[in-house]
């Protein structure tokens, strides 16, 4: 999820005295008392020990997360040509947090108690497991190399985000860019768009090359492999496991988004007046990175775009809240509204902002906050409900019950999940027409909307599982040479989406680092893919088991058992084992089986639409 943290070099004198404190009491833990009268059950001792360090850490790791937090939130809302104090305060905020999670003695403490994990309870040995988890990219014993990281991860968002983009020399911003990939026909137009969106790239691969030494390194005093490996274990898998994982999403997916792209192509051609291409050109697509095509479908009746403009950004805020509150959900708590920074900057503002949708749990507690730039059109009603989905998973996991090392995910896919989840029921007809988005007399093609579905859920698989992690696995695992980087993404882009550049695109370009997860959420992006395929299972369940309705027509607003449901998915936080609780609530392991049934319509309406077309991507990957 993205979350930004940022950090630097700073000597910390409190810092080292809280260490020490922390290693004195760890070494005071360990200590044999022999004054003390003999245990009846050896465990409680261990137990005892075990909750005294824990409770401590928790404590200190709520605070040095918040002050964390706060720092990246400035850097990332309030980017001021010129301020280096935003970015040297990020960073020492983020030195100190780092510091802490990677002491040698929180290191040691929670291998020590691990060892006996036996006598410990699950929940223990699950802090335990996440303290050392977390020490992984911050290890002491790795000296300076987590300074300089911390250092050039502030710069690479420093540098990404305080881009100025020039289209025909003006300043032109990330929603305007997407507004002419998303509207206009003409193609010289669209390729300058989509070429001035790529220019970040240049100014990010130095950076980005940096970042892949140091992250491998810093990971490595640890003993993961490389970043790659490291993150891939927040899942309990290991990189090949991963690796496979994702090689059966795309090859599942692969019949349906082969019809998509002969569609495609088929279809843009007409509306450009071209000739089919082979394979599409990326600037003929309605996302900078074609990760999802949505905006290829207008449904006869009932155009979205047009019903929500009149209704303005702070609307359909206001809807995607009371869209949760119908299920069961508490209201936003007033200080979001207050501390959140939800649209566009100003024009004339003389700062720039994070140009990308993030939701933020700074104090690990009730301190939620959003970062987006919301416009009222279609494709904001689905990242605002996108945002609004980790908010709520904030806010259901902070509980007494959850310990505050352990407020995250299940895994990283289901906090991705449950949003763009909302957001798919978002999109329904019986929804919209509850909602008076849609008329009621409206006609809808049953199947259009389905395409658009799938345009925008079945596109991002092998983008996601495909291109994004075969790139980053290959960046960290594989130490891909720099000079390398923008012929393996687009050699990538073309075998798994089926996508080529406009013009030929040297090593002067990195047009991975365009991407705003490349340099500030590594290694990660599996998780939405995952997380696509996870919703249509928590959507089967909730469609077939608790609204009795047709997964394809539903209706999810102002049903308190749906939201009962997605509770309970939610509020065990990351206490829980993710294969367990999936099993335990759905009575099933991940599978694509829900997904692929949701789909089944389409494919053979797009088999009779692709008669006589020729495909030009492989039958089978
Ligand atoms: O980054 C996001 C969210 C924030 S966690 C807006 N998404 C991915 C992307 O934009 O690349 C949601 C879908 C995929
Ligand atoms: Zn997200």
């Amino acid at each position: 999820m993205l979350a930004v943290y940022l950090v630097n070099s700073i000597n910390c004198t409190t810092m080292r005295i809280k260490i020490i404190s922390t290693a004195v009491i760890a070494a005071a833990l360990f200590a044999c008392n022999s004054t003390q009268p003999v245990e009846t059950n050896p465990n409680e001792k261990i137990i005892a020990q075990a909750d005294s360090f824990l409770s401590e850490y928790n404590q200190k790791y709520k605070e040095l997360y918040y002050q964390s937090a706060e720092a990246a939130w400035t850097l990332n809302t309030h980017i001021v040509e010129g301020d280096t104090i935003t970015a040297k305060l990020a960073e020492q905020a983020d030195s100190m947090y780092a510091a802490f999670t990677g002491s040698e003695s929180n290191i040691k403490a929670s291998q020590y108690f691990l060892a006996e994990k036996e006598a410990l309870s699950p929940l223990q040995v699950k802090q335990l497991e996440t303290i050392l988890y977390n020490a992984g990219s911050n290890p002491a014993i790795a000296g300076d190399l987590v300074q300089q990281r911390i250092k050039a991860e502030t710069k690479q968002t420093e540098l990404l985000f305080g881009f100025e983009t020039l289209l025909n020399g003006k300043p032109v911003s990330g929603n305007e860019i997407d507004g002419i990939l998303a509207n206009s026909n003409n193609l010289k137009d669209r390729q300058q768009a989509w070429e001035a969106s790529k220019e970040v790239g240049k100014t990010l691969k130095d950076g980005l090359n940096n970042l892949q030494q140091l992250r491998n390194q810093t990971v490595q005093a640890l003993g993961y492999e490389d970043y790659f490996d490291y993150q891939v274990s927040a899942y309990g898998m290991s990189k090949q496991e991963l690796m496979d994982v994702c090689k059966d999403m795309v090859a599942e997916m692969w019949p349906l988004y082969r019809e998509l792209h002969t569609w495609a192509r088929y279809t843009l051609a007409e509306k450009y007046k071209q000739e089919v291409p082979e394979m599409l050109p990326a600037h003929w697509l309605p996302n900078r990175w074609g990760q999802e095509w949505s905006g290829l479908i207008e449904i006869e009746g009932a155009d979205l775009d047009k019903t929500l403009e009149p209704k303005g950004a702070e609307w359909i805020m206001q809807q995607g809240e009371e869209f949760y509150k119908s299920l069961g959900f508490d209201a936003l708590p007033p200080s979001f509204y207050e501390k959140s920074s939800l649209y566009p900057a100003p024009k004339d503002a003389d700062y720039k902002k994070n140009s990308h949708a993030s939701a933020w749990h700074l104090d690990l507690d009730k301190d939620v906050r959003s970062l987006m730039s919301v416009e009222p059109n279609t494709r904001w009603w689905g990242t605002v409900l996108h945002e609004l989905g980790h908010i709520y998973y904030y806010m259901e996991y902070s509980n007494p019950e959850v310990p505050m090392v352990l407020r995250e995910g299940a895994n990283r896919a289901y906090h991705e999940a449950m949003g763009s989840l909302i957001g798919l029921a978002a999109m329904q007809k019986p929804f919209l027409v509850d909602r008076g988005l849609m008329s009621a007399d409206v006609e809808t093609d049953a199947t259009q909307a389905l395409m658009a579905e799938a345009l925008d859920f079945v596109v991002l698989i092998p983008w996601g599982a495909g291109v994004m992690t075969e790139f980053e696995h290959d960046l960290y695992a594989k130490n891909l040479p720099k000079d390398q980087y923008n012929q393996k993404w687009w050699e990538l882009k073309k075998k798994y989406q089926g996508i080529v550049p406009p013009t030929e695109r040297g090593e002067e370009y990195c047009d991975a680092a365009s991407k705003t997860h490349i340099n500030n959420d590594a290694a990660q992006y599996y998780d939405y893919s995952m997380s696509n395929i996870l919703l249509f299972q928590f959507h089967e369940h909730i469609a077939t088991k608790i609204l009795k309705q047709d997964p394809h027509a539903t209706n999810y607003y102002g049903n308190k058992e749906v939201g009962a449901f997605l509770k309970k998915l939610m509020q065990p936080g990351a206490t829980v084992d993710w294969r367990t609780h999936l099993k335990d609530n759905l009575g099933e392991d991940m599978s694509a089986k829900a997904m692929l049934n949701y789909f089944s319509p389409l494919m053979d309406h797009l088999k009779k639409v692709n008669e006589g077309r020729t495909h030009t991507l492989p039958e089978s990957i």
